[in-house]
């Protein structure tokens, strides 16, 4: 009997002693988080009294991405604003993450590249109710539109339209079908929604065009070679010759209609390891961006329009940024010039692109 008391006695004592060194444990972690939080908050991080911009970039997929990147910092730079920047990396999450961080760090506006255009309104809530404004770049989102203060970037329905409204006076002249192999950017990202959008209104105006098929490239040059790889082997012979006609299905695919330069770079990349003369190839390849090397594949008439997207939107977002800090009002949409290049241009007159 004794023997049990004592070992009862042991228990319970080493069970208090957990229990108040568990304790002691979370208390001392809420205070070390809290402090944590008291320490990044802005007067830990604020210099001076400069503004400050929590930016959210999706990542580095294309040298376009690239330069809308450089474009901001220089524009920062530029009007003297404080930038906390993050590279998402291509992963929502990671944009999530940091807009929670910058409201930690109670920033003077947030502004983000969403890369998809859904799962943002619990976040641009707390946002909201932290009192932080925010800024779409680039792309645009299904959310409550009373959770951002507007957006900043290109029309890409306008882009999509002048895809189509090249091709169709293209083939003005010609009969029959046209067959249409389109290569799309980012899945559910509201620009690829939206180039894909224009590009059907303005071909739907005639039967002839037909989209045969449409293959996800995420907007990576490594995406478009693939899709190239898997179409083109139709194409070397048995006699190791190739053919220039590119097939799909047994249809012969007309025209390429790609949603970026990186794809169609990469989708170029193809058609030269498969010795098919890019040159001499009879299929119409139009493309979006306008990157340097494109605007020089197409110089060397391997591709045949090139619709701008300009990435330049840095200056742009400084001056929305600074109207919001001043308690003014930004337009809920903001687009940024763009043109369209194509192969009956004078060459002579293009400016270096930047990118
Ligand atoms: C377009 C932008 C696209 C570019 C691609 O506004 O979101 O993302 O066209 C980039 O090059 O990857
Ligand atoms: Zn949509």
């Amino acid at each position: 009997m004794k023997r049990i008391i004592g070992k009862n006695l042991i228990i319970s004592l080493s069970i208090l002693f957990i229990t108040i060194a568990i304790a002691v444990i979370i208390s001392v972690t809420l205070i070390h988080s809290k402090t944590l939080n008291n320490s990044l908050t802005k007067k830990n991080i604020k210099n001076s009294d400069k503004l400050i911009l929590g930016f959210s970039q999706i990542g580095s997929e294309s040298s376009w991405r690239t330069r809308n990147t450089q474009s901001i910092f220089e524009a920062a730079a530029d009007n003297d604003i404080q930038i906390l920047f993050d590279d998402a990396q291509q992963k929502q999450e990671n944009q999530l993450k940091a807009i929670r961080s910058f409201i930690v760090y109670q920033v003077d506006v947030i502004a983000f590249v969403p890369i998809v255009e859904d799962g943002w309104d619990n976040v641009l809530q707390e946002a909201k109710d932290a009192g932080i404004p925010v800024i779409l770049v680039d792309r645009q989102i299904n959310a409550d539109p009373s959770l951002y203060a507007g957006f900043l970037g290109e029309n890409g329905v306008e882009e999509g339209r002048r895809a189509a409204r090249y091709l169709v006076n293209k083939c003005k002249n010609r009969s029959g079908d046209i067959n249409i192999f389109e290569i799309s950017g980012t899945e559910n990202s509201s620009i690829v929604e939206d180039r894909a959008r224009g590009f059907r209104e303005i071909i739907s105006t005639n039967s002839k065009f037909k989209i045969i098929h449409s293959e996800n490239g995420d907007f990576l040059r490594s995406r478009g070679k693939e899709i190239g790889d898997i179409l083109l082997a139709s194409n070397v012979l048995e006699n190791g010759n190739t053919t220039n006609t590119i097939y799909y299905n047994k249809q012969k695919i007309d025209v390429i209609f790609s949603h970026n330069d990186s794809m169609t770079l990469g989708f170029l990349d193809s058609m030269e390891a498969h010795k098919i003369n890019p040159k001499g190839k009879g299929t119409i390849i139009i493309s979006i961006d306008g990157e340097q090397e494109c605007i020089d594949a197409m110089i060397a008439g391997k591709i045949n329009c090139v619709v701008e997207c300009n990435p330049n939107h840095g200056q742009m977002l400084m001056a929305l940024v600074k109207q919001i800090a001043r308690g003014e009002p930004i337009p809920r949409i903001t687009y940024n010039y763009e043109t369209v290049f194509t192969e009956d241009d004078n060459f002579s007159k293009y400016d270096p692109r930047g990118y």
